[in-house]
C-alpha cells in the first residue's frame, strides 16, 4: 500500500495555497528565488524546448501514419526485432543448426542482449534444449518457440483505462527524470481525443524550466485546454485548479503532468503526496489512473529506480516509453514480472500518434514480422 492512502479523506483541504505547511515550505526552500526563475525560464525556453518539443511530422507523414499503426508499431520494435531475428538468424551457417552446448550459450547471449533478463532467456533456452537437444533444428523453430514463450510471459489480464462513470477522469502521470511523461501526456491527450473524449492538462511540474511551456505547446497543437502555473509555484495548486476545471468545464479527461525530479527524493514524494490529498479533496476517487512512465533505453536499469515512485504513488498502470530508440524491448518481460500493474500503453516515438495500447499479440508479432 503507498503513502497516499494515509491522506484519503483525511486532513479536508479547501485551497492546496492555504495549505502549505512551514515543513512543505522548507523542503522547497532550495528552489532559486523568483528572479532566477523568470531568467532561467526566459534563457533556456528556446533551447531546451527544441530538444523537448520535436517538430511535428509534415501532414502528409502524419496522414500516412494514422492508417498505419501497426506499421508504426513494427518500426518502434525494430531494432529489438533486428537483435532477436538478425542475430538468431547468424546463429546458423545452414538450414538447419545442431542444438548443443555451444548453439544454446549463444542463443541465450542473444536473447540477454534484449534485456528480457536470465530467468526468461534461461526459460526460452531450456525450451529449445528439451525439445531439440542433440537434434536438427530450423530458424523457424527457434522463432516459433521464442515468440510463445514471449507471448506467455507477457500475458496480463486485460484491463482497459479506467474512467470515472460519471464525471472527470483524473489521470495522473509519474516518472524519474527524463522517463517521458510530458510527451506521453500530449499522445494520450492524442488518444483520447481520438476517442471523442475532451482532454483537460494540468501542468503541474512547476520544478524544470521550461516543463510548463514544452505542455503549453503540446496544448497548442493538440487544441486542447492546460491549467499552468508559475515556474517554481506550488505544483499542488496547479493540480487543484486542473481539477476544478475539469469539473466546472464538464471535461471527459484531466491529464496532469508531474516533475520527476526535485531537490531530494524525499521532498518529491512529499510533492505527489500533496498532489493526491488536493486532488482527492475535489473527487475522492480520483486520480482514477496513476500512470508511471519507463523510459525503455534504460532497459533493467530503469526498473529498480522506478520501483520506488510505483509503490509511494500507488501507480496503476505502466507506460513504457521510447521503444522506438533501443533494442533493450525485452525489458517489457522484467517489467511485467516485477511489477504488479499491468503495461497500458508503449510509446514507439515523439509524436502524438506515437502510442500504442499494449497488447501482447501485436507487441509479440512486432517482435518478429517485418512489414
Ligand atoms: N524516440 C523517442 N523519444 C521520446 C519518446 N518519449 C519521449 N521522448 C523524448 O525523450 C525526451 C524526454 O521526454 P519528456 O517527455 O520531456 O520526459 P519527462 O519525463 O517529462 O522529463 P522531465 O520533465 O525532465 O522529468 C524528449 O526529448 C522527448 O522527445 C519516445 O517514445 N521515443
Ligand atoms: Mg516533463
Amino acid at each position: 500500500m503507498g503513502i497516499f492512502k494515509r491522506f484519503k479523506k483525511s486532513n479536508p483541504t479547501t485551497s492546496p495555497s492555504e495549505n502549505a505547511d512551514n515543513a512543505e515550505q522548507a523542503a522547497y526552500s532550495n528552489k532559486p528565488p523568483e528572479d532566477d526563475i523568470e531568467n532561467s525560464g526566459a534563457a533556456s525556453t528556446s533551447a531546451e524546448l527544441s530538444e523537448f518539443v520535436p517538430d511535428l511530422a509534415s501532414t502528409e507523414q502524419q496522414d500516412y501514419d494514422r492508417g498505419n499503426l501497426w506499421q508504426r508499431l513494427q518500426s518502434g520494435l525494430k531494432k529489438t526485432r533486428d537483435v532477436l531475428k538478425t542475430d538468431i538468424r547468424d546463429l546458423f551457417k545452414t538450414d538447419g543448426q545442431l542444438v548443443d552446448d555451444e548453439f544454446l550459450k549463444r542463443l541465450f547471449a542473444i536473447l540477454v542482449k534484449t534485456d528480457m533478463g536470465g530467468g526468461p532467456a534461461e526459460q526460452i533456452k531450456s525450451r529449445i534444449e528439451s525439445q531439440f537437444e542433440g537434434r536438427v533444428i530450423e530458424f523457424e523453430d527457434v522463432l516459433k518457440i521464442i515468440r510463445g514463450e514471449l507471448t506467455e510471459l507477457l500475458t496480463q489480464p486485460t484491463q482497459p483505462v479506467r474512467f470515472a462513470q460519471s464525471g472527470p477522469s483524473i489521470i495522473l502521470v509519474v516518472g524519474v527524470n527524463g522517463s517521458g511523461k510530458t510527451t506521453s501526456i500530449a499522445k494520450l491527450a492524442h488518444h483520447f481525443q481520438a476517442e471523442g473524449k475532451s482532454v483537460l492538462l494540468g501542468a503541474a511540474d512547476t520544478f524544470r524550466a521550461a516543463a510548463v511551456q514544452q505542455l503549453t505547446i503540446w496544448a497548442e497543437r493538440l487544441g486542447v485546454d492546460i491549467v499552468k502555473g508559475d515556474q517554481g509555484g506550488d505544483p499542488a495548486a496547479v493540480a487543484h485548479r486542473s481539477v476544478a476545471q475539469a469539473i466546472e468545464k464538464d471535461v471527459d479527461v484531466c491529464i496532469i503532468d508531474t516533475a520527476g525530479r526535485l531537490q531530494t527524493q524525499t521532498n518529491l514524494m512529499k510533492q505527489l503526496e500533496k498532489i493526491f490529498r488536493v486532488i482527492q479533496n475535489q473527487i475522492p476517487a480520483a486520480p482514477h489512473e496513476v500512470f508511471l512512465v519507463l523510459d525503455a533505453t534504460a532497459g533493467q536499469n530503469g526498473i529498480s529506480q522506478a520501483r520506488g515512485f510505483s509503490e509511494a504513488a500507488n501507480c496503476t498502470g505502466i507506460i513504457l516509453s521510447k521503444l522506438d530508440g533501443t533494442a533493450k524491448g525485452g525489458v517489457i518481460i522484467p517489467i511485467r514480472q516485477e511489477f504488479s500493474i499491468p503495461v497500458l500503453f508503449v510509446g514507439q516515438g515523439e509524436q502524438p500518434e506515437d502510442l500504442a495500447v499494449f497488447k501482447v499479440d501485436e507487441f509479440v508479432a512486432g517482435l518478429f514480422d517485418e512489414v
